[in-house]
């Protein structure tokens, strides 16, 4: 369990917790809104004291942001991962300061007992659905598939592409090519106006990795004279309202949701930790999929 001890910034009683939270970066509507519900829940009026450091997509930027709260003697560290390899040293950093370090979002690939505990999402589950979803789709006909693919190297690019890949196994799904597009618009349009340059009218189905390639691809599609939804089907993951709002229009075919709203359990979590309560290693979001009508449906009340 997580129960490790708080460092002096923990608070007693009615002194705030000192919260430092490392955040990935702005690349994408998926993190604004983790942002924002991160900011919210451990607000002053919750009884934090949040320093907010954006790494901008950089792991050099969150080791320094991690090292400054250790210095700073924060309760607690919330760390969104960029990249799942190479945090060994600053984890033992942390934990040597005996300051707890709650995972949100992505994972990494350290030992377990070098961080407290993950509140995310399941990528695995989320690529395997996408993946089953253009499986059943072109059963029979054959799927010409290209992939836009989340930031290299991190847990959500690589999760999300084992599971698609263990679900499109002996079916009539061929992967013409698969390139990462930073889980970014702009990357996704001029990764998707390579492919199409490449393999024209060959493709009939995009894989975007995330809602914001997905949108950044409607572009590429629209100028080389095809119609998205139609000549080229997408599957996208994320569930934010730009997404489902190409779902209900037609330009996207189904999308795989995956929750940003993370900042309650963090912070009912991280309140648990500095108390010195035992906690779970691992807290997944309940994630859904959406088709056409169902994107209709959920949209005037969507919160992200
Ligand atoms: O899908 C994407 C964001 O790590 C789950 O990161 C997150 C992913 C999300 O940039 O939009």
């Amino acid at each position: 369990g997580g129960g490790s001890t708080a460092g002096s910034g923990s608070g007693s009683d009615s002194s705030p917790v000192k919260v430092g939270f490392s955040q990935v970066g702005a690349e994408s509507g998926w993190r604004s809104a983790n942002t924002t519900s991160l900011k919210n829940s451990l607000d002053d009026a919750n009884g934090f004291k949040l320093t907010f450091s954006d790494a901008q997509q950089k792991q050099e930027n969150q080791i320094a942001a991690i090292r400054s709260f250790i210095t700073q003697g924060v309760g607690a560290i919330v760390f969104a991962p960029v990249v799942e390899t190479g945090w060994d040293d600053v984890l033992k950093e942390a934990k040597d300061a005996k300051i707890p370090v709650i995972l949100e979002d992505r994972s990494v690939d350290s030992d377990p007992n070098l961080y407290t505990t993950r509140v995310g999402d399941d990528f695995e589950k989320e690529g395997e659905t996408a993946g089953k979803w253009v499986a059943d789709t072109f059963n029979g006909k054959k799927a010409n598939l290209v992939v836009l693919e989340g930031t290299t190297g991190s847990s959500a690019a690589n999760d999300r592409t084992t599971g698609f890949n263990k679900a499109i196994v002996g079916s009539d799904v061929k992967v013409l090519d698969s390139q990462t597009g930073n889980f970014t618009r702009s990357e996704g349009k001029t990764v998707m106006e390579g492919f199409l340059q490449k393999y024209g009218k060959t493709i009939n189905v995009l894989f975007a990795q995330n809602d914001d390639m997905g949108l950044g691809a409607l572009d590429a599609i629209k100028a080389a004279g095809l119609t998205p939804g139609k000549d080229i089907q997408i599957v996208t993951i994320d569930g934010t309202k730009d997404g489902l709002t190409a779902l209900s229009n037609g330009a996207f075919n189904y999308v795989v949701e995956c929750n940003p709203l993370l900042g309650d359990q963090v912070a009912a979590i991280v309140k648990k930790v500095v108390a010195g309560e035992t906690v779970d290693k691992l807290y997944l979001a309940k994630d859904q999929a959406f088709d056409q009508a169902q994107a209709t449906a959920a949209l005037p009340t969507r919160q992200y």
